[in-house]
Parts: C-alpha cells; sequence; structure tokens
C-alpha cells in the first residue's frame, strides 16, 4: 500500500517536473523506496561506493572543464557568483528557490510523510532525503524518529557549561556552548584519536551527525527554558516526533505550533553550500574537526544579523513599527518607516539576498501556513503590508540586486503567534533546523573523501598589479 502510493507520488512529481532539464540529475536521484529497509546507515553503506566512483569519473574524465571566469569584482565582493563547493543535499537557483535533492519545497509538502494528524513534512523524512537522495516511506520516517529519540541523552557537564554563563548571555552564544560542550562525547574525535583508516571516517561522522541532531533541540530548549520559564525544563516526550517533540520542550503543545516546528526545520534546514553557517560547518569539517566542533562554527556564523540573526531583528523591527505607528499603519506611514530605517544606515531585515531574486519560496510556504491558520493575526497583515511596501522602496534605493523578502521575513510572525513571542531566541530555531543540512553533508565530505578547503587569496598590489599587466597585453 505504501510503495502504491509512492508510485503514484513519484509519478505525479515526475510529470511536475519532467519538462526541467536541469533536474534530471536529482530525477535520477529521486527512487521511491522498494526497499523495507529502516536502518538509515545501511542504506548509506549501499550508497556511498556508486558515489565514490561517480565523483572518481567525474574528476578523471572531466576535471579541467572550467566553471566560469574569476573577476576582480568577485574577490572583492564576497565571492558572489563564484561556482567553488561541491555541495550534495541541495541546490538552490536564483529564480526557483531550494530544492532538496531536487526537490522543490511544495514537492517535499507533498511527497515527504507528515504526522498522523498534520500535513507538513516530518523533518525526519527530510533528513532521510538529504542523506539519500530518496523519498523515504512512513515505516524508514517512524524508524529514524525513533533512533534520534534514542540518541537524545545530554550530559549534566552540557548543562552546567550553559549555566556558567550569565542567563543574560545572548541564546545563540548559550547554543554554541552547549554544543561544544556535546563535543566532549565525539565519536569520530575517538576514532581518530586510535587511528582510524581515512575510508572509514564517514562512519564515526554518521555517529556524531546523528547524535547532535538528537541532542541539539534538548540543549535549545534548556537555553529556552532557563531564559524565560525560570530555568523550569520539560523533559523530553520520546513518542512525539521530532519537531512535535521539540516544540513540547519549549512548552509549545499546541498542535498547530507542532506542525508549525515541522514546517520550520524543514524549510530551515539547508540552503546549498555557499551560505555562511554552511560554508562555515564544510570549511571547519574539512580540517577533519569533529561535527560538533563544525556545526559549533556554524552556528556563530548563523548569529550574525546578514544571516541567521536577521529573523530576530525582523520581528523587533516589526514591533518597533507597532510601537510607533499602531498596527493600523497606513502603506503610506510603513514607506515613510522604511525610509527611515534606510537612510539611518540600516538594512531592512528581512529583504534581499546573496543569490536569490525572486521571493523566497520559503517565505511563500510561510505565508500559506499564516494564511490557512492565522489570516487575522495582526502582524501578518503588517508583514503583508510590508510585502507591498518594501520591494519598491528597494528598488528605488537603486543599488539592492534583490528586492524580495527571504525566509526570515516571516517567520517571526509566526511563532510569536502562537505565543514564542521572544524574538532574540528566534536564531536558536533556526541552528536547530540547519543541523540536519549541514551534518547531512558532513557525513558526505567525509564519505567522499572530499579535499581541506584552502583557497587562494591575494593583496591589493596583487590585484592592481595583475590588472595592470592584464590591461597593457
Ligand atoms: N536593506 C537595505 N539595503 C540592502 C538590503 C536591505 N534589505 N539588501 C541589500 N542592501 C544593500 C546592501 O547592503 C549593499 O549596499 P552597499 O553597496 O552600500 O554595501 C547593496 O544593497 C547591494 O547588496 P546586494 O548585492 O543586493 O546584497 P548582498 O548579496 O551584498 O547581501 C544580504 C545580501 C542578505 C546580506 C542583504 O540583502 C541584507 O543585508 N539583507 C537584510 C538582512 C537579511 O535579511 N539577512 C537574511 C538573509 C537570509 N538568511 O537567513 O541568511
Ligand atoms: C540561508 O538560508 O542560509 C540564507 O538564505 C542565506 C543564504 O543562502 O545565503
Amino acid at each position: 500500500m505504501v510503495f502504491f502510493r509512492s508510485i503514484s507520488a513519484l509519478s505525479r512529481l515526475r510529470s511536475r517536473v519532467g519538462q526541467q532539464s536541469s533536474l534530471s540529475n536529482s530525477v535520477r536521484w529521486l527512487q521511491m523506496q522498494s526497499s523495507t529497509d529502516l536502518d538509515l546507515k545501511s542504506q548509506l553503506q549501499e550508497l556511498i561506493p556508486e558515489q565514490q566512483d561517480r565523483l572518481k569519473k567525474l574528476k578523471s574524465e572531466h576535471g579541467k572543464v572550467q566553471l566560469g571566469n574569476i573577476t576582480v569584482d568577485m574577490v572583492i565582493g564576497g565571492m558572489r557568483g563564484m561556482t567553488g563547493l561541491l555541495w550534495e543535499t541541495s541546490l538552490l537557483d536564483a529564480d526557483e528557490g531550494i530544492r532538496f535533492r531536487g526537490l522543490s519545497i511544495p514537492e517535499c509538502q507533498k511527497v515527504l510523510p507528515a504526522a498522523p494528524s498534520g500535513a507538513e513534512p516530518l523533518p525526519e523524512g527530510l533528513l532521510w532525503l538529504l542523506l539519500t537522495g530518496k523519498v523515504p516511506s512512513k515505516e524508514q520516517v517512524e524508524a529514524l524518529s525513533k533512533d534520534l529519540a534514542s540518541r537524545a541523552a545530554v550530559p549534566d557537564y552540557v548543562y552546567n557549561a550553559i549555566d556558567a554563563l550569565p542567563s543574560t548571555a545572548h541564546p545563540m552564544t548559550q547554543f554554541a556552548s552547549g554544543v561544544m560542550a556535546l563535543q566532549v562525547q565525539s565519536e569520530f574525535q575517538k576514532a581518530y584519536e586510535s587511528g582510524i583508516h581515512k575510508s572509514k571516517f564517514w562512519e564515526p561522522t554518521y555517529e556524531d551527525c546523528l547524535n547532535l541532531i538528537a541532542r541539539v533541540p534538548v540543549v535549545a530548549a534548556y537555553v529556552y527554558r532557563r531564559m524565560y520559564k525560570n530555568g523550569d525544563s520539560i523533559p523530553s516526550d520520546k513518542s512525539l516526533d521530532y519537531g512535535a517533540n521539540f516544540s513540547h520542550m519549549l512548552g509549545f503543545d499546541d498542535e498547530k505550533m507542532k506542525e508549525l516546528m515541522r514546517l520550520y526545520i524543514t524549510i530551515h534546514s539547508d540552503h546549498e553550500g555557499g551560505n555562511v553557517s554552511a560554508h562555515t560547518g564544510h570549511l571547519v569539517g574539512s580540517a577533519l574537526s569533529d561535527p560538533y566542533l563544525s556545526f559549533a562554527a556554524a552556528l556563530n556564523g548563523l548569529a550574525g544579523p546578514l544571516h541567521g540573526l536577521a529573523n530576530q531583528e525582523v520581528l523587533l523591527w516589526i514591533k518597533s513599527v507597532v510601537e510607533e505607528c499602531g498596527e493600523n499603519i497606513t502603506k503610506e506611514q510603513l514607506k515613510e518607516y522604511v525610509w527611515k530605517t534606510l537612510n539611518s544606515g540600516k538594512v531592512v531585515p528581512g529583504y534581499g539576498h546573496g543569490v536569490l531574486r525572486k521571493t523566497d519560496p520559503r517565505y511563500v510556504c510561510q505565508r500559506e501556513f499564516a494564511l490557512k491558520h492565522l489570516p487575522d493575526d495582526p502582524l501578518f497583515q503588517l508583514v503583508s503590508k510590508l510585502y507591498e511596501v518594501v520591494p519598491p522602496v528597494l528598488t528605488e534605493l537603486g543599488k539592492v540586486k534583490n528586492p524580495w523578502p527571504n525566509v526570515d521575513a516571516h517567520s517571526g510572525v509566526l511563532l510569536n503567534h502562537y505565543g514564542l513571542t521572544e524574538a532574540r531566541y528566534y536564531t536558536v530555531l533556526f541552528g536547530v533546523s540547519r543541523s540536519l543540512g549541514i551534518c547531512s553533508q558532513l557525513i558526505w565530505d567525509r564519505a567522499l573523501g572530499l579535499a581541506l578547503e584552502r583557497p587562494k587569496s591575494v593583496t591589493m598590489d596583487w590585484l592592481e598589479a595583475h590588472c595592470k599587466k592584464a590591461s597593457s597585453t
């Protein structure tokens, strides 16, 4: 029965994606499970040799094929547009947005298993997809859910490490410190110290990654309860799925909030490899630093206001609009407020992107969630008004390459609606979700034996001399 449902879902999907040639490779990957194997690690064991051969062939047959020219602008401008990383789990198209192993967000919402009472994808299913390139069955998702629940014990010294910080420390500082403390149990570090052969690196990496993914919601919930609920921690409920249990540990048992959490974790998990957090995780991992060290580093990048902290900034900014102008602000007043923000030398948080050139599909699906579950929420209505007001203003500014909203423009009002009102905490939620993408790729980094990252840097003197020489020839 599950098999037939999967097959019909696949043919629906194929008919939608069939025309898109860029997807052919991803579709090659996208095979529904006919196997009943519930063990994710043994699935990977089967896939790895095939992918190792594929990479070897690519390198030997096409290693010298050029992928573009590097310009001075790229070197000065944060390597924008420079293809320089191998990242298997997802791919971003500037107009279409993210695809996880070839699947867009609406496609994931259709084919990935949902909770019995829900409609949004279970993050465990997305994790399975990211790791294997295959859409899991309901049974496989349940097995992974149980596996993660069985790995979620967090040692006391992790809590003690967090408790050593003032409770006023930023939630991302507390969270990243907790992740660093989790590192004490790294299987990779132990295996490396005992001289493991490099062909086996991926196995302790897999254990670390699954343990890390299982434990970060517990650490994150501890930080939340410590900061905002007098340290009154809520134990995990192993009968719940990953997203629902995280919501429960935070203190939110409303079924809709659990649905939101599943969607939230799914859509924030991965955004190809060049964003600051993913790239940092990959870079640090390339030194064979274990997944805890790599992911903690990634979190520190996520904590920057131009990256993950933007979700905090958006809600604080929206609340400042309401404080100054009231909830029933007119579009004209809103436009003035946006200009005031820009003229004071600040960015409009939640708008713009380093790669995307259209509205982020992660924004769109959150908007759809709001239209379905909270259409009358006043802050949602304000977010909708901003969608009309901000893009023309940013376009008028003349230098912004993408005036459209990104993922962070919407998440805060949804969380706020269900009672998670503490904006400074929001980036921690992003961090929990991103563990799925960064860790999935780290496992493949080790399985494929990817190289130490070490790009060449140059000085301004070097650039000037090079350009002088280039213009004289
Ligand atoms: N508000 C004001 N100015 C902006 C904005 C914005 N939302 N977006 C871009 N610009 C400016 C940018 O600061 C730059 O100015 P300058 O030349 O004076 O340095 C100019 O427009 C050109 O920037 P772009 O090439 O369009 O964007 P870039 O790739 O450099 O930066 C972001 C991308 C995301 C950092 C930028 O759009 C931004 O600061 N947005 C607001 C913060 C935000 O929402 N970040 C979250 C991104 C998603 N995430 O979760 O990580
Ligand atoms: C992300 O999800 O990482 C952000 O949208 C930033 C990016 O992709 O550069």
